[in-house]
C-alpha cells in the first residue's frame, strides 16, 4: 500500500505540473481528490488492510493527501499570477456596481402635490370624492336640470344601472364639482377645501383634450365671503405656482353653479404678455374657471344664502401641468411613453 501511494503521489505531481490553466487544474482535482478521485477510493481501501498494516498506511495516507492539497493551492496562486502578467483582467472589486433602475414620480402626481401644498399653505384641506357618481350630485344638485343645455357641455359615460323609473342616473363624473355639494352636505362652515380626482368626458382626444383627466376642485364658503376673497386668493395660488410676477385677469364666463362666474387668466410667463405661440398672440393663458356659489346651490344643501356666501373653482390639472413644463400634446401624459415620463425624474416634490 506504501508504495502504491507513493506511486500515486509521483504521478500526481507530474499531471500537476502539466496542467497549464485553471480548467485544467480543477480537473486534475477532480481525478485525485474529488469524490471518486484516485487518492480518494485508495485511502478508502486502506479500511480493508489487516490491522497491522493498516496504521501506517492511513499515516501515509493523510500525508499523501495534504501534500497534494498544498501542491495544489501553490499551483493555482501560480496560475493567477502569471495569468495577471500576461494581462488577463484581474478582479477589480473597486469598480461601481450598476445602479438599479429607479422609478420617478408621473408628471401628474408632481403637479397635484404642487397645486395641493399651495392651497393647503392658503388654510384649504384636502379631500377626495367618488368618481363614479350620481346624476344628482353632478348635474341636478349644480343647478342643472335634465334638459338644461349646460349638460351637452359635459356629455360623458353613463352606468348600466337602472332605478325603478327606468332611468340610468350614475355616471362617470365630468369634473369634481359634485364633490362642492358632498362637502356642504356633510359639513357646515367655514368650508375651505381642495378637491383633486380623475373626471371624465364622453370626447373626442386631441392635443389638449383627454376623455379621462384631472380637476382641481376649490370651495370656500363662509359669513361674508366676497368676489375680492376669491380673487386675493386664486391670485396669490398664481404667484405660488407659476411666480411672484404674474398678473391676472378675470373675465365674466357661465357656469350654471356659480353667479356671478368667471374665468381665470394669467399673463403669459413665456413671452411676459406680448403674444405668442403658447398664448396664441393674446398675451394671456386661461387656467380655470370660477365663481361665487350659487344661491340656489347653498339653498338646496341647507345654508341660508343671506347668512353664507362662498366661492368655488376648478382647474384642470394637465393643463396647468403642460403650461408649466411646456409640454405640447395631453395625450403624452397617459401613453405611458418612458421617454416622456423619465425627463420628470428628479423634478422638485
Ligand atoms: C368645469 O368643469 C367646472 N366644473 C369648473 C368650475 C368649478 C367652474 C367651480 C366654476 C366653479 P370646464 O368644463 O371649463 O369647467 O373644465 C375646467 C377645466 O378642466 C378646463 O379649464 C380644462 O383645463 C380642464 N378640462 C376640461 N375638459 C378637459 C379635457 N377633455 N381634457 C383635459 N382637460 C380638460
Amino acid at each position: 500500500m506504501l508504495e502504491r501511494l507513493e506511486e500515486l503521489r509521483a504521478r500526481a505531481i507530474a499531471e500537476m505540473e502539466a496542467a497549464g490553466d485553471k480548467a485544467a487544474l480543477e480537473s486534475w482535482r477532480l481525478a485525485y481528490l474529488g469524490r471518486k478521485g484516485a487518492l480518494t477510493i485508495l485511502l478508502r481501501s486502506i479500511g480493508a488492510l489487516p490491522p497491522e498494516e493498516r496504521r501506517a498506511a492511513g499515516a501515509a495516507g493523510n500525508q499523501v493527501k495534504t501534500d497534494l492539497e498544498t501542491a495544489l493551492e501553490r499551483k493555482r496562486a501560480a496560475l493567477e499570477a502569471a495569468a495577471r502578467s500576461t494581462g488577463e483582467p484581474p478582479l477589480d472589486i473597486t469598480l461601481p456596481g450598476r445602479a438599479p433602475t429607479l422609478g420617478g414620480l408621473h408628471p401628474t402626481t408632481l403637479m397635484l402635490r404642487q397645486i395641493c401644498r399651495a392651497f393647503t399653505a392658503l388654510g384649504f384641506q384636502v379631500v377626495e370624492g367618488p368618481e363614479v357618481e350620481w346624476d344628482y350630485y353632478n348635474f341636478e344638485a349644480l343647478n342643472i336640470p335634465k334638459d338644461h343645455p349646460a349638460r351637452d357641455m359635459w356629455s360623458t359615460f353613463w352606468m348600466d344601472f337602472q332605478n325603478k323609473a327606468g332611468e340610468r342616473p350614475m355616471l362617470l363624473r365630468t369634473h369634481t364639482s359634485p364633490m362642492q355639494i358632498r362637502v356642504m352636505e356633510r359639513a357646515r362652515p367655514p368650508i375651505r377645501v381642495v378637491i383633486p380626482g380623475r373626471c371624465y368626458r364622453y370626447e373626442a382626444t386631441d392635443a389638449t383634450h383627454e376623455s379621462i383627466f384631472f380637476q382641481v376642485e376649490g370651495l370656500a364658503v363662509d359669513q361674508g365671503i366676497t368676489m375680492a376673497d376669491l380673487k386675493g386668493t386664486l391670485y396669490e395660488f398664481a404667484r405660488r405656482l407659476f411666480g411672484p410676477e404674474r398678473r391676472v385677469r378675470f373675465r365674466c364666463d357661465y357656469f350654471p353653479f356659480v353667479e356671478p362666474g368667471v374665468e381665470m387668466a394669467i399673463d403669459c410667463f413665456a413671452c411676459g404678455g406680448s403674444g405668442c405661440r403658447l398664448c396664441s398672440g393674446s398675451g394671456w393663458i386661461e387656467i380655470m374657471g370660477a365663481g361665487m356659489v350659487h344661491p340656489k346651490v347653498l339653498e338646496r344643501v341647507g345654508y341660508d344664502p343671506q347668512v353664507y356666501t362662498g366661492f368655488a373653482f376648478g382647474l384642470g390639472l394637465e393643463r396647468i401641468a403642460m403650461l408649466q413644463w411646456g409640454i405640447n400634446d395631453i395625450r403624452l401624459f397617459y401613453s405611458n411613453d418612458l421617454r416622456f415620463l423619465k425627463q420628470f425624474k428628479g423634478v422638485g416634490q
